[in-house]
C-alpha cells in the first residue's frame, strides 16, 4: 500500500494557485493508483511499463506547457514542475519518459518545426500514440556533444543520414526520434527520423543497474533517407539542442524533489515504527540528525525550484540558473536516498521499499542532462566569465 505523505515544512503550498494544487493532486493520485503498484516489478524485470503511457498523457505529462491547439496541456512552468515532481516520486525512469517526450521531442518540434511538422507530430505525441526519443549523445561524445560525428548529406530530394547515438531514453520503442547531426559544412541541425525508415535501428542497452523501468538504447543510422520536410528549420547550431536541455533540466530540478520526498517520507515512517533497544529508532539522536537534515535540504530545494519556476514563467530563467537547480536538487536527492536507505537497515536493500530503487535511479539522473561536474562548470563560467570545459 502506498502511504506517501508529501512534506511541506515551510507552507510552500500557500504560494501555489488553486490550479497548481489541482494539477498536482491529479498527478499524485495517478502515481499512487497506477504507478506505485507496478513499478517495483517493472524495475526488477527491467521493463518499461507501457500500460502507463495513457495515464501520463491524461495527467498532462506529455507537453504540459505546449499550447492546447497542438494537443499540449497549455499549463505554466510551475505546473510542469509539479507534474514532474509527482511522477519522479513514483520513479525517475517514468519521469525520464515524460521529460524526453515533452522537453526533448515536443519542445524542439514546437519551437523549431514547421507548421506541417507541428500538426503532424505534436497531437500524437501529446496523446501517447507516438512516443519520441532525443538523440544527442554519441559513443565518443557525451559531455562534449559539439564534437558529434553523426552527419547528413544533401542528396537533392532527400538527406542521407549516417552515424550512431548512444544512451538514448525511449529509443527501443520510439516511433519518432529528434536527431542532432552535422551537415556538410559541419553545422548542427535537428532531423525527425521515423521508425520504419530503411537503415534506422534502435537496439536496447541491457544490464543497467539504474533506471531499469526506463528503456535505454542506441539510434543507429546506416544510409537513412530522411525526407527534406523532416528537417527542423527554425534553429541550427549546438544552441538548438542545448535550449531543449534547458527545459528538461528544469523539469529534473523538480523531479528530484519527488524522489527525495519519497525517501524521506518512507524513512520517517519506518524510524517511528522500528523498535530497537526497546525504543523507536526515531528516538535516537543519530537518526533524528539524518531526518532533520533531510527535511531541511528538501525545503531548500523546494524554494529553489519554485523561484526558478517563477523566473521561467516570466521568461527570465537563465541556463546557469537552471544548471544550479538541476545540480543542487539531484545531489540533494541522491544524498537523501543514501541516508534513508541506512535508516531502514537491512530492509533498505529490498524492493518492499522504494528507497534503493530511487538511489540507483538517481545515479543516472546525476549523470544525464549534463553531469554533476558539467553543471558546476556552467556555474563557474557564469560567475567568472571563463569556460573551464576545454
Ligand atoms: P558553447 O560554446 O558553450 O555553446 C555552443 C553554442 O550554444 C549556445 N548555448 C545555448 N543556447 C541555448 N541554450 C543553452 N542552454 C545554451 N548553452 C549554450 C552558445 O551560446 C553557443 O552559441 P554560438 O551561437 O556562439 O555557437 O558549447 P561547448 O561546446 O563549449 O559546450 C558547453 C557545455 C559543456 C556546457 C555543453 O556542451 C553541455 O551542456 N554539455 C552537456 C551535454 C548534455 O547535457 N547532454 C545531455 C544529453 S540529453 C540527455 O541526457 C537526456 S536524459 C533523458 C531524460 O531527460 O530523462
Ligand atoms: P563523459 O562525458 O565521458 O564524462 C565522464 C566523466 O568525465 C564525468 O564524470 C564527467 O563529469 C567528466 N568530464 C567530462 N568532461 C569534463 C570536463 N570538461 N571537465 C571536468 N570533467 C569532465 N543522451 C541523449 O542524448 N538522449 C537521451 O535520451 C539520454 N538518455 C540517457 C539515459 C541514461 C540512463 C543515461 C545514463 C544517459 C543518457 N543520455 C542521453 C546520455 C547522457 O546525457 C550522458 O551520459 C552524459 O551527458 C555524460 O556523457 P558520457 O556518459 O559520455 O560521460
Amino acid at each position: 500500500q502506498d502511504l506517501f505523505q508529501a512534506p511541506d515544512y515551510y507552507n510552500i503550498d500557500d504560494l501555489l494557485t488553486e490550479e497548481h494544487l489541482l494539477i498536482r493532486q491529479a498527478a499524485r493520485d495517478w502515481v499512487k493508483r497506477d504507478v506505485s503498484p507496478i513499478i517495483e516489478e517493472a524495475a526488477q524485470k527491467a521493463e518499461f511499463p507501457k500500460s502507463i503511457i495513457k495515464g501520463l498523457s491524461e495527467i498532462g505529462a506529455f507537453g504540459p506547457y505546449i499550447p492546447e491547439e497542438y494537443g499540449g496541456a497549455g499549463l505554466d512552468q510551475i505546473s510542469y514542475g509539479l507534474i514532474m515532481q509527482e511522477i519522479e516520486r513514483g520513479d525517475s525512469g517514468v519521469r525520464s519518459t515524460a521529460s524526453v517526450q515533452s522537453s526533448l521531442v515536443m519542445f524542439p518540434i514546437y519551437a523549431y518545426g514547421t507548421e506541417e511538422q507541428k500538426q503532424k507530430f505534436l497531437p500524437k505525441l501529446a496523446s501517447g500514440e507516438f512516443m519520441g526519443s532525443f538523440g544527442l549523445t554519441e559513443p565518443d561524445h557525451g559531455s562534449n556533444p559539439g564534437g558529434m560525428t553523426t552527419n547528413f548529406k544533401d542528396k537533392g530530394d532527400h538527406y542521407l543520414l549516417n552515424g550512431a547515438k548512444m544512451w538514448i531514453s525511449n529509443a527501443p520503442f520510439c516511433d519518432v526520434a529528434v536527431v542532432w547531426a552535422k551537415n556538410e559544412e559541419g553545422r548542427i541541425h535537428g532531423l525527425i527520423v521515423e521508425r520504419g525508415m530503411e537503415g534506422f535501428s534502435t537496439p536496447e542497452t541491457h544490464n543497467k543497474w539504474s533506471l531499469r523501468a526506463s528503456a535505454t538504447g542506441e539510434l543507429l543510422f546506416n544510409n537513412v533517407k530522411v525526407p527534406k520536410e523532416n528537417l527542423l528549420t527554425g534553429k541550427s547550431g549546438l544552441g538548438a539542442p542545448l535550449s531543449c536541455l534547458d527545459s528538461a533540466r528544469y523539469g529534473i530540478a523538480w523531479g528530484a524533489i519527488g524522489a527525495a520526498m519519497d525517501c524521506y517520507d518512507t524513512a520517517l515512517r519506518y524510524a517511528k515504527e522500528r523498535i530497537q533497544f526497546d525504543k523507536p529508532i526515531a528516538s535516537f539522536q543519530l537518526q533524528q540528525k539524518k531526518l532533520a537534515e533531510m527535511i531541511t535540504e528538501i525545503t531548500k530545494a523546494q524554494l529553489l525550484a519554485l523561484r526558478l519556476g517563477q523566473l521561467k514563467n516570466e521568461g527570465k530563467a537563465t541556463t546557469a540558473q537552471i544548471s544550479m537547480a538541476k545540480r543542487n536538487n539531484v545531489d540533494m536527492a541522491i544524498k537523501i536516498a543514501r541516508e534513508a536507505r541506512q535508516i531502514l537497515g537491512g530492509m533498505g536493500i529490498v524492493g518492499d521499499y522504494s528507497i534503493m530503487r530511487h538511489m540507483m535511479n538517481l545515479e543516472s539522473v546525476i549523470t544525464y542532462e549534463g553531469t554533476h561536474d558539467i553543471h558546476l562548470l556552467i556555474t563557474g563560467m557564469d560567475i567568472t566569465g571563463i569556460a573551464a570545459f576545454k
